[in-house]
């Protein structure tokens, strides 16, 4: 491993002496450089081309839009009148552009959530556009929004939640055959498809029942329509869910996951979802999902809560820098436009993204290696800017160094890397060393897995070459990219989220009680669990008032924090009208876990 030898020169030396020495043919010569240019066979899982495509996109718009951006609800009843739906200023044009201008590659809408009501004239539900009196009833959103995609060159996908709070039907055989046809209009008339969103939730419908879903049914009327596209659930087949709504995969994460036994909705614990399995025998690489803003409908009341560009640019370190998509939820206002708030975020990520990428110090960067392949697999395939030229070595190699020799001193703090994911995903673990002024060569990251791009973050360094070890791979390695960049944007290193849970309670102890300190009129209440913790958070509670602290009233009873455990942030409730009080307890009634943390349990007078 400590020999380097320069495999350019080399390779071409050893062509020359073939060449002079034993006076071969040139059709001789062209046989031992073809046979030199052997490709590695694939390892493993193997991405389709559709997931290749679908991998190389990395940052994509999601928009939550529907009843819910009218009644601030998180998640609709499906009891709300079609008429609420009413953007008064809808424009798709606009989402795509400002998407454009965030450098995403496509926009995945929410053209059905739980509420049941349809974005588009669906023939085969009563609770879509056409029954509200948006635009007369003529209005359509997978028109508009398809239509503008084309238009600025974006790939358009669906959200269609099977999960219907609405529909009467649901949970019963006549429902599965009403969503089979759902996902026919969705699919079938809108152009090419590039992603079906299906959400696993499975709650109660109208009538108390819930569904039993028939995914293999649903599934082949994706592929009938859009035999291009990935699905994408929990579990996939297309692509997975990554296993929390912050932005985060796994800092190991393999896009290998074993399925058997699990179906959406059913899936593996969630840290397998975000590091997925070592020798996973399926590829379904992880999509990370997260909103822009803390829930994932608008709501003008977290317009100050929107995420900052470092906030974001964090996220995106920790997503498609981690081998998985970023899917950034931008959900459209009332009047059915992004709002400048969520736009200027979502814009400045692409800036902030741009200033660190454009320069790669190490693009057209003299490499050496350990070990290589051949002429076609040399160590310089690394930094030459072509995705299908790679870096390899012989079969029975499982360890090879490569190193890039800066022309100067360079300072840098990321260090990007792929795999060649087409032949599988194979790095299991490596280590990054970096050689500073006085020649020592330092550690600087000790990392697992690589896959289709992995982002390395490291304290500021100064140094003239930088070497990537790779220590154990599950066949011999095949790395197509290597880059160096220096963000000025992040503090070095990046600021550790400070948790500070104020009450952490266990669950033998039932509830929380404020006193107000005297008598008032309370028109809710507004609770939040402990973000980023080991804590969990109460899903279903009752809410009781007391006047005197001994006689209590229930106002709320088992009533459920929407998405509260995939994304536990702040919560209002507002009663269906003002209490007259001095006492709030809430009364947890499930919890996920032993203890719950409560971050903020707040009377709204
Ligand atoms: C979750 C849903 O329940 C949320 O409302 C949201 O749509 C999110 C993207 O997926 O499972």
């Amino acid at each position: 491993m400590s020999i380097i030898t320069n495999i350019n020169e080399m390779d071409m030396r050893h062509v020359c002496t073939i060449f002079c020495k034993q006076k071969l043919s040139i059709a001789s010569i062209l046989v031992t450089i073809f046979s030199c240019a052997r490709a590695p066979e694939p390892y493993g899982p193997v991405p389709t081309s559709q997931q290749i495509e679908w991998q190389k996109m990395e940052t994509n718009m999601f928009c939550h839009f529907g009843p819910n951006t009218f009644t601030s609800a998180e998640w609709g009843d499906g009891s709300e009148d079609a008429d609420i739906f009413n953007p008064t200023d809808m424009d798709c044009r606009q989402w795509a552009r400002i998407a454009k201008a965030a450098g995403m590659k496509g926009i995945i809408i929410t053209a059905k959530h739980h509420d049941g009501f349809c974005l588009w004239p669906n023939p085969a539900s009563s609770h879509t556009v056409a029954e509200s009196s948006w635009r007369g009833g003529k209005g359509d959103v997978l028109k508009d929004l398809s239509e503008a995609c084309r238009e600025y060159g974006l790939k358009f996908g669906v959200y269609v939640s099977p999960w219907d709070r609405n529909d009467p039907d649901y949970g019963s055989d006549r429902y599965n055959e009403k969503f089979r046809q759902t996902l026919a209009s969705a699919l079938g008339n809108y152009g090419q498809v590039f992603e079906q969103w299906f959400d696993g939730a499975c709650g109660e419908g109208p009538n108390g029942k819930r569904q039993i879903y028939d995914w293999p049914l649903y599934h082949e009327e994706v592929y009938k329509h859009q035999p291009d596209a990935i699905i994408f659930s929990d579990i996939g087949p297309g692509c997975r869910w990554v296993g929390n709504e912050r932005g985060s995969a796994g800092r190991t994460c393999w896009s290998t996951l074993d399925v058997e036994g699990f179906s959406p909705g059913h899936a593996p614990d969630l840290d397998t979802l975000n590091q997925g399995n070592v020798h996973g025998t399926q590829w379904i690489p992880a999509e990370t999902d997260v909103s822009v803003r803390p829930g994932w409908f608008y709501k003008q009341s977290e317009d100050a809560s929107v995420k900052s560009v470092e906030e974001l640019l964090m996220i995106w370190y920790e997503s498609v820098g981690r081998n998985s998509l970023l899917l950034l939820n931008v959900p459209p206002d009332k009047r059915g436009q992004l709002c400048s708030v969520d736009s200027a975020a979502v814009v400045g990520l692409r800036a902030a993204i741009d200033s660190i990428t454009s320069l790669d110090l190490a693009a057209g960067i003299r490499t050496s290696a350990t070990e290589s392949r051949g002429w076609k697999f040399r160590p310089g395939n690394l930094t030459d800017g072509d995705y299908d030229t790679y870096w390899t070595v012989k079969d029975d190699t499982r360890q090879a160094s490569v190193t890039v020799w800066l022309d100067s001193l360079v300072e840098f703090n990321r260090i990007c890397l792929q795999e060649y994911i087409p032949l599988g995903q194979r790095v299991s673990s490596f280590s990054i060393d970096a050689r500073d002024s006085s020649g020592m060569w330092n550690r600087i990251a000790s990392e697992t897995t690589i896959g289709y791009k992995r982002i390395v973050l490291v304290p500021k360094t100064l140094s003239d070459a930088v070497r990537i070890n790779i220590e154990s791979s599950h066949a011999c390695p095949v790395l197509n990219n290597f880059s160096l960049y220096m963000d000025r944007i992040l503090p070095d290193p990046p600021k550790e989220k400070v948790v500070n849970p104020e009450w952490t309670i266990s669950l033998s102890e039932e509830h929380r009680i404020i006193d107000l300190g005297r008598e008032a009129f309370v028109s809710g209440f507004v609770y939040a669990p402990v973000p980023n913790s080991e804590f969990g958070c109460i899903i279903t509670y009752n809410l009781e008032t007391s006047e005197d602290g001994k006689h209590w009233k229930k106002v709320i009873s088992d009533d459920m924090f929407d998405n509260i455990v995939n994304n536990p942030v702040r919560q209002t409730v507002m009663f269906p009208k003002p209490v007259w009080c001095r006492y709030l307890k809430l009364v947890p009634l499930r919890t996920n876990s032993q203890t719950y943390g409560i971050s903020e349990f707040d009377a709204i007078r």
